[in-house]
């Protein structure tokens, strides 16, 4: 290769990892890396489990209690992707299979399922449901002393899906017991990735 084409590829190389690149998918300056994250809840009931604050009770068969949670992650650096890591509780008697079965669906404000779970860890020795194999503790909701399981979640939402500096994520639970079955939500820990960090 003559000099004069040895240049010319330096010069097409770097187009393509500089100047073209940075058009296509702008990287994110420092500054917008350390941006911290806003998250703001539709609405935000509070629900206090030993020392831990948490976010619930949910549970949509019940009047008394929100249906589902919108939560809007705001600030988020062009081009980089979101992941939310949090614990998700699951109070009383959620069922995995039969008529009773139940689901808790985490999806993008335009219903895109980022997380659907069928199988729940709450299970019981007895048929009475009054020996809980597994269960974190138990919790008292209104007149009735319930167990309840941690399942902890990561969700990552990648920047292809993301418009604007703000993402809506919806968290329904599709309950059958009124009084038996609820959930709740850590306040989720929310960093930025480029993909390449796991
Ligand atoms: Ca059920």
């Amino acid at each position: 290769m003559n000099r004069r084409r040895i240049i010319g590829a330096m010069l097409v190389w770097m187009f393509v990892s500089g100047g073209c690149s940075s058009v296509l998918s702008p990287r994110p300056r420092p500054a917008e890396m350390n941006r911290r994250p806003k998250l703001i809840w539709s609405s935000k009931p509070e629900f206090q489990l030993g020392n831990r604050t948490l976010i619930g009770l949910f549970n949509d068969r019940n009047p008394r209690y929100p249906d589902d949670a919108s939560l809007a992650v705001q600030g988020v650096p062009s081009g980089l992707d979101v992941s939310l890591a949090f614990d998700l509780f699951l109070i009383g008697t959620w069922d995995s299979t039969g008529e009773l079965r139940d689901r808790w669906v985490l999806s993008l404000a335009d219903g895109t399922v980022l997380v659907e779970l069928q199988r729940f860890p709450n299970e019981y020795r007895d048929q009475e449901e009054k020996k809980p194999i597994g269960n974190a503790g138990k919790v008292q909701v209104r007149n009735r002393i319930l167990d309840y399981w941690v399942v902890p979640q990561t969700v990552t939402i990648p920047s292809a899906w993301i418009q604007g500096n703000t993402v809506t994520l919806k968290m329904r639970g599709y309950l059958t017991g009124r009084g038996t079955e609820f959930w709740a939500v850590s306040e989720p820990k929310v960093v930025w990735t480029d993909g390449q960090i796991k």
